[in-house]
């Protein structure tokens, strides 16, 4: 298996789908997005500078990142653009079929460890996470650093880590080495990666990749102007693929689906566009943060073409539509996916 690329500059590539049908998505197969050039940084002469609305300003080196208690966690890093190409037509954006969406151990420590040692002022509203990878948005802009705020709340919370390590591995470059961020349960976006700099704010940031991307413009589910936040609920078929050809006897659909907003309580699959619908078999939600497998058998009733649909429920009672979501930049698209399947007689 192989990622699928998508862009070469700056490389973002997908996850192969038939890999979700495994619990952890092997390193070599986690789908790379960037905005710009993967910068290559070095342990040895890297720091992480804390500072802004602190009481005591840091500068830290891995291993003193590394000394804080530390955590390993099975989370779902999902692209907020995954799914864009089934919107009709699709929106601008990087054209993600529906494989930017991986699920890996990362171990590292809760952001609170670090701020509670500089102190956070009490005036404070956002803390901004500055990374090394700069770029141009057009040749005639300014070069920006890639950057994101997490409201104040929010960075205090158990679910937000500085993470140095991808499946008991150090992060690869293309994955933010040295350190990066990891908010559980939030659009890729918010996981800011190859760290230089975090400021505490006293004013909400302004930056391009807050106000300006990453925000909900005419989508029925969010107010207008909403940030691109919590991981949508979704369900994707890892297996059959799309297209794929098959004998008219029983065939085991398999799948994966996850959602920021709770744990997945049901899986529903259709081989008849949506006539009736059907309930997988789902594996428990033993790792909160994670996406949890399903299997389906399908009695194909005769040769012929089908499209099959997988759809999930949430513990907060959320579901997929049967369309695609239309927003402005085609964000959280969690419209169910269609699989072509070829029923042969033999
Ligand atoms: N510094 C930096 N961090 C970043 C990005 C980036 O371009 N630069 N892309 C973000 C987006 S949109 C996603 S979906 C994830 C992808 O992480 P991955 O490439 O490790 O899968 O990283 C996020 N963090
Ligand atoms: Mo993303």
């Amino acid at each position: 298996m192989f990622r699928k690329p998508i862009t070469a500059e700056p490389l973002n590539e997908e996850t192969p789908l038939a890999a979700l049908s495994q619990a952890i998505t092997p390193t070599p197969l986690v789908y790379a997005r960037n905005h710009f050039a993967i910068p290559h940084l070095s342990a040895d002469t890297w720091r992480l500078r804390i500072g802004g609305a602190v009481a005591h300003p840091l500068t830290l080196t891995l291993a003193d990142v590394q000394a804080l208690p530390n955590v390993t966690q099975r989370v779902v890093l999902e692209c907020a653009g995954n799914g864009r190409l089934a919107i009709q037509p699709p929106p601008p954006g990087t054209p993600w079929g529906w494989g930017a969406i991986s699920v890996t151990e990362v171990t590292g420590t809760p952001l609170r460890h670090v701020l509670a040692q500089v102190g956070v002022a009490e005036t404070a509203v956002e803390v901004l996470f500055i990374a090394a990878d700069k770029g141009q948005l057009e040749p005639t802009t300014p070069t920006i650093a890639y950057a994101r705020s997490l409201p104040i709340a929010t960075a205090m919370l158990d679910e937000v880590w500085l993470v140095w390590a991808l499946n008991g591995e150090p992060l690869p470059t293309a994955h933010g080495y040295p350190l990066r961020l990891m908010v559980a349960g939030w659009y890729g976006m918010a996981a800011v990666k190859w760290l230089s700099e975090i400021q505490v704010l006293e004013e909400p940031f302004g930056g391009f990749f807050q106000r300006d991307d990453y925000i909900y413009r005419g989508d029925d589910e969010a107010a207008e102007g909403e940030p691109v936040r919590h991981i949508r609920v979704r369900s994707l078929i890892a297996s059959p693929s799309d297209g794929a050809q098959v004998g008219l006897e029983p065939l085991i659909v398999r799948g994966a689906a996850w959602s920021g907003d709770g744990v997945i309580t049901r899986v529903e699959l259709s081989a008849d566009g949506g006539q009736s619908w059907h309930t997988a078999e789902l594996e428990p939600a033993t790792h909160p943060h994670a996406a949890q497998r399903w299997q389906w058998v399908w009695f194909p009733p005769r040769a012929g073409q089908y499209t099959l649909w997988a759809r999930a429920w949430d513990a907060s009672g959320r579901t997929q539509p049967t369309a695609a979501r239309w927003n402005a930049q085609g964000y959280g698209n969690n419209g169910v996916q269609s699989v072509r399947v070829v029923v042969n007689e033999q």
